[in-house]
Parts: structure tokens; sequence; C-alpha cells
């Protein structure tokens, strides 16, 4: 079974006729009901979310895909891993695959699969096969620390992740970016990360009692009441799983105790109740409500409770010159609570990051070519969409901008080592929408900084007003202010919104499909400040427990810099601009993946929804660029071997090279000359007609052939 052979509509929506919207969902449809939930367009992969095991993964596709060329089989990720794999070792080129597409695409199954396809093709020996494991291992780990249940997907990644399986695999996993606010605050019909649930439900009583925990998850404040279970999904087995998985990694039972530890002791600072104890002279102070809870803290992280108490409660200022002791009101006393448990949650998580990598590293050397596997939480639209939705979403439109570019730099690259004349192509380049966000000056993240900067009276809507007047007229920016009448009026924006125009496909869509995002500016310069107040890290370095203190560095008493510590936004902003050399610095593999439904449901097919994901993800527009030259192209050996049974000179046998048969059957065929360029090492055809003649001319000849023998064989009858 081939590409073109394949029963359910085009396997490579490069031979799609007419090139239109409405027949390309067809054609995805029609594959999708078939359970064919790959297409190609050229080598992007298209991998539509099939909601169910399919009987098409596993050590028999794997060994069939590490045997064929990429358009030999039908499309499937196991060929587009190899393709990747295959380039890393014998072109020596560090490869990336980049793996897009809304929440609940699809992206993370697509990494474990690309992940297990390279542990399975790549070197052997006992060393590798314990990396392999490890990093394979590295899965259920950071999938119970950095996943949660959102409404979108009941196991959606809140973090970044970019795996470089080396070769022979080993490797780093770089993360970015963890949704922190999780730890303290979920939205209804959420939960927080998988990892306390886990732990509650799955902890022996013996362990339970250790950390002090109650099983009961109500008991916690900062698990979201109203949804601790997910259909489906097991957190006590899990729980088993991640506890089985850190020891593969490596990680020794006193590490796991003190990451468990860690964990719980987030749960407990959630539940330290502050108290208003503001005086009746007007002076605003806070103080514990519960000081049992802050001595088990205490004791268990080996910290004198008075010190953490005042660590909570008050703030020390440094100048230059002195320092000053102020209490925090009541609210403040709750942001720096928040503010602390964040910051150990997260730092946790990095360490695990760090602790895994120790592990499967590649062994220190020469360097090593890599293939990094990225996998971020997709592009998301919430009924109400904050500073969360806002980077989150700023980071997908930055990985479209990569996948244009690079898709149009890749396919010249091609032409040009294939001697091949290249036409530009006009494409639609969201740089303005990515300037518009992250523009040193002039972009939204800047002005958010400033203003969290700015001495004086600050709030979320002294903000909002100069986003106003700065993009007042920008093109992709709106607000309650700057609508005007040229615009259609939306009486639902909030006063305090502001709507961003994202991944405008220019041209295409104009209707309520598309991509535009309101965001809702409150708590925008809290969730940038990211405070942590001094007191607090130093509280958490003066502990004496070693995880705990070697994730406050900066806690250290001696350290006397004043200098703030970089925002939320320009953190995010810098990890993105990294993120985004090291995929240009390497050769980049697409999975592109579309979510069929809302209801995580199998079998259903929901148009509407994958239109507007179709259209953001730019897939006419990429099978566009990909058509605007040649359509369709082939290495020699393999187009010579599907057609040579149409030439006169080719059949029954040929003794020539490879391109001189190819030259041979198409000039045979007298197919116009402006229809094929001869590269150096492949056939290149410009339109999907002459290729679908091909294959029809094949096919007859096919039936020809069948029928003589038939004849024969009567005969010899
Ligand atoms: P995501 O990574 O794209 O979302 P996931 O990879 O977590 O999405 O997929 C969501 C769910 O869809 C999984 O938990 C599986 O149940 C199912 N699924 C996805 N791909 C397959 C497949 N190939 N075969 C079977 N089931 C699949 V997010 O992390 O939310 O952006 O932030
Ligand atoms: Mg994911």
């Amino acid at each position: 079974m081939t590409l073109m052979e394949d029963s359910v509509g085009v396997g490579d929506l490069v031979l799609l006729e007419p090139l239109e919207e409405e027949p390309l969902l067809k054609n995805l449809q029609l594959r999708y009901e078939n359970k064919e939930i790959y297409t190609y367009i050229g080598n992007v992969l298209i991998s539509v979310n099939p909601y169910q095991q399919l009987p098409i993964y596993g050590p028999e596709f794997i060994a069939k895909y590490r045997d064929y060329t990429f358009y030999e089989l039908k499309p499937h990720i196991y060929a587009l891993a190899n393709v990747a794999y295959q380039s890393l070792r014998d072109r020596d080129r560090d490869q990336c695959v980049l793996i897009t597409g809304e929440s609940g695409a699809g992206k993370t199954e697509a990494s474990k699969l690309v992940m297990s396809y390279v542990a399975a093709v790549c070197g052997k020996g006992e060393q590798v096969n314990s990396v392999k494991e490890q990093l394979l291992q590295s899965n259920p780990v950071l999938e119970a620390f950095g996943n949660a249940k959102t409404i979108r997907n009941n196991n959606s990644s809140r973090f970044v992740s970019d795996h470089l399986p080396g070769s022979p695999l080993g490797g780093v996993i770089t993360n970015y970016l963890l949704e922190k606010s999780r730890v303290v605050k979920q939205l209804e019909g959420e939960r927080n990360f998988h990892i306390f649930y886990q732990l509650l439900a799955g902890a022996d009583a013996h362990l339970l009692e250790a950390l002090k925990l109650e099983r009961d998850t109500s008991h916690y404040a900062y698990l979201n009441q109203k949804v601790s279970r997910v259909d489906g999904m097991d957190d006590a087995s899990n729980f088993k799983s991640v506890q089985n998985a850190m020891t593969v990694i490596g990680f020794s039972e006193t590490e796991i105790q003190q990451v468990l530890e860690v964990t719980a002791l987030v749960l407990k600072l959630g539940n330290v109740e502050l108290a208003d104890e503001s005086q009746a002279n007007g002076i605003s102070a806070s103080g514990i409500r519960d000081e049992r809870g802050v001595q088990e803290i205490g004791e268990m992280i080996g910290l004198n409770s008075e010190e953490l108490e005042k660590a909570l409660c008050s703030r020390t200022m440094k100048t230059a010159k002195e320092e000053v002791v102020t209490t925090l009101n009541f609210t403040q006393a709750q942001y720096a609570r928040d503010a602390l448990a964040k910051n150990i949650y997260s730092r946790l998580f990095n360490w695990i990051v760090n602790r895994i990598n120790e592990s499967i590293k590649v062994g220190s050397g020469e360097k090593k070519k890599v293939m990094g596997v990225l996998d971020i939480y997709g592009f998301e639209i919430l009924e109400d969409n904050s500073f969360e939705q806002f980077v989150i979403n700023y980071c997908n439109e930055k990985l479209q901008q990569v996948f244009i570019e690079m898709t149009l730099k890749e396919e010249q690259e091609e032409y040009k080592r294939e001697g091949i004349p290249w036409t530009k192509v006009d494409y639609f380049d969201n740089g303005i929408i990515c300037n518009l966000i992250e523009h040193n000056q002039q972009g939204i993240l800047a002005m958010l900084d400033e203003e969290c900067l700015r001495p004086g009276v600050v709030s979320d809507s002294t903000f909002l007003v100069k986003l106003n007047q700065v993009f007042s007229k920008h093109g992709y920016y709106e607000s309650k202010v700057t609508q005007n009448a040229q615009r259609q009026y939306d009486h639902t924006m909030g006063l305090s919104c502001f709507r961003i125009c994202h991944y405008a496909v220019l041209g295409q869509g104009h209707g309520p499909s598309r991509p535009i995002v309101t965001y809702n500016v409150n708590s925008f310069i809290d969730k940038n400040n990211d405070l942590l107040f001094r007191d607090l890290s130093q509280a958490m370095w003066k502990a004496q427990h070693p995880l705990l203190q070697s994730l406050f560095p900066e806690g250290v008493p001696t350290q006397t810099s004043l200098k703030r510590p970089p925002t939320a936004g320009a953190q995010f902003k810098s990890s993105v601009a990294i993120l985004m050399k090291n995929l240009y610095s390497k050769n980049p593999n697409y999975i592109r993946c579309i979510k069929p439904n809302e209801h995580q449901q199998r079998g259903q097919f929901s148009s509407e929804l994958v239109a507007v994901q179709t259209r953001y993800l730019g897939l006419l527009e990429n099978v566009r660029v990909r058509r605007a030259g040649y359509a369709y192209r082939q290495r020699y050996g393999p187009f010579l071997e599907r057609y040579r049974l149409l030439g006169r000179s080719t059949w029954p046998r040929w003794n020539g090279g490879d391109r001189e048969g190819v030259e041979k059957v198409l000039g045979e065929l007298s197919l116009s000359s402006e229809e094929l360029a001869f590269g150096k090492t492949k056939i290149f055809i410009r339109s999907p007609k002459t290729l679908f003649y091909l294959e029809e001319k094949r096919h007859l000849r096919l039936q020809q052939l069948a029928t003589l023998i038939q004849k024969i064989y009567r005969g010899w009858r």
C-alpha cells in the first residue's frame, strides 16, 4: 500500500484537487472516519486525535517503517520519526520535531510516539538500553508534576518540554515555563497538578503518616474542591508508576522522599490560614490564625516556626543605607503565602527536570548530535483568558512564525540542493502579531513591565489605558475603547479586556472563527510581578531540609543584591527567545495536531472546529507553498521502480542508471517539459494532475498485465 493507493482520500494534501478548504476538510474527515488519522503535506505530518487506541503502533509497525522510505507506506508518525532519525544519523544534522496544535490535539502523545520510535531503532547495548529506559520513564514523572486536568484536556501539559534524545540515545530535557499559578488556583472544572492527587490517593498509610497528610483531598485549600477525580485516570496506581519511574531514572530513596516532602509542604502552605489583625488606629497587619499548621510545617522542614510566621506576615525593605521592617496587610500576606507555594513548586519541578537530565544526559566529551522533540502547551481560548493564556498563545504565535519561515526555507533549500530555480512565494508573515506582543519598547510585554516598575499608583486598568493609547490604530489589537465604527462593535467585550487577532491568516476566514482572543487584564500586574519577598526566600534557605534549601540559593543572607529579579513576562520572553534560537539551529520536522471535537470523544469529527484549526495552523497556505513550485518529488530509484512498467525501453528490463531510466519513461509519455524538473537526486513534478495521470496509466497497465498473465496461465492449462 502506498500513499496514492490509499483507499480513503489522498494521503498527501499536496495531491488534493481542487485546493480549497472544503475538500481539504472532507478529505481529513473521510480519512478520520476510516481511522486514518495521519495525512501528509509533503514532509509535514497532520495528526487528528483519534481518542482511542488504534492498532497501528508497537514493535511490528516500527520494524515496518524503519525499512521503508517516507512515501512507500501509509502516512504515519513513525515515518516522520524515521526520516528525522535517519537524517540525524546519516546527514549528521541536529534535528527537531516540532509538535503544534491546540490543547488536547494530541501533541504529548505524538511526542511520546516519536521518542519510543527513536528509542526502539537507535543503538543497542546494555548502557544504551538503560538510558533509553530512563528517558522513557521520564514521561510519567514529568506528567505527574507538570500536567493537570483542564477543561480542554484531562491530561494537559502545563509546561513546554524539549526532549533531546541524542545519538546513541541519551539526552536532555529542557523545561520552560511551568504554569505555576495553577498551584494556588484553578479554574472551575480543572484540577491542580496530578501529583497532589496521586500522592494523597496512592501513598500507603505509613507514608501518609510520615508526611502528616490527610487522604481526603477536600482537606486542602489548594485542591479544587469541585473536581478531585478524572474519569479513566487512576491516581493511586499512577502514583505507584511515578515512584517506580523515579527509581528507574535513578532517584535515590532519600531524594524521592524529599521530593514528596516538598510536595506535601506546598499543600500544607495552602492551609495556612491568615487573619486580618489590623488595629483600630488604622495600622494594618496580619497574623496566623492556626499556629499548629505553621508549627507542623516548621518541624517538617527544620525551621523555627516563629521565623516562618515572621516571614509570612512582614517584609524587610532594604535600601542602600538601612533596613526597614513593615507588617503585611491581610491581602499582602495571602499574596506572599501563595507566591511562596508557587515558587517552591515550580523550583521543585525544575529541580526534578535537572535531576532527570543528570541521569540521561549524553556522556560528556565530544558534542553529540541531538534530536529535539518539542512539546508545548497548545493554543488556548477559554471563556476568561488571563495572563497565562496570553503567554501560552504568544509562544504558539512564535512557533507559527518558525513554521512559516522554516517551511519556506526548507523548500527553498531543497530546490537549491537539487539545482532547480526557485520562484518566490508570497505568504502571510505573522511577525506583526509577534511584534505587537514582544517588541522591546512598544510591545505589550514591555509595556506591562514598564507599568510594573513605574513608581506611583499602578493597576491593571492603568496598564490597559496605556495599551489603548499606544495601539489605538493597530490592526490586530482591539478593546472597547479602541473599537471604532469600521469594526464590528462587540457588546460582549468587558471594559477590562483587550483583544488580539492571533495567527491571522489574511484573506481567509474573516468570520467568527478567526482566532481572536479576548484577554482580561485582571491581575496581569500581579502575575507579571511574580514577587517573592526576600524574607521568604531567606527563610527557605535557612530551613534544614536539604532539597528545599537548595531550591532557594538567593536566600543566602550575605547576598546583598538589590536588583529586582526579572518579571514573569520578561522571563517568558527570554525563554521563548532561547527556544527559537534552538529551533532555528536544527533541521525541523513538523507534526501538526488537530483536535476533532470538544468532547474528548472517539469517532466525532466537527468540521467547524477542524476548520478553525486548519486556518490558524495555516494548512492551506502550507499546501500552497508546497505546490507553488513542484507539488511532488521523489528520488529517482523508487520513482523508476514504480513507473518503469510504463516505458517501452524500461520494461521488462532496464540496465541503465535510475535518472536515465526516469528520463526515458517520462520522455516516452510525451509529458510537457514545463511539468517536470530533473534535480540532482530527485524528479520534481509540477502539478498533481500529472501525477494522477501517471497513476491512472500505471493502474491500466497493471490490469493489462494481469489479463495477459491470466491468458498465459489458461493457455498452459
Ligand atoms: P496535547 O498535548 O495536545 O494537549 P494530548 O497528547 O495530551 O494533547 O492528548 C489528549 C488525549 O487524547 C490523550 O490523553 C489521549 O487520550 C488522546 N490521544 C491523543 N493522541 C492519541 C493517539 N495517537 N492515540 C490514542 N489516543 C490519543 V495540551 O498538553 O492540553 O496542549 O496543554
Ligand atoms: Mg500536552
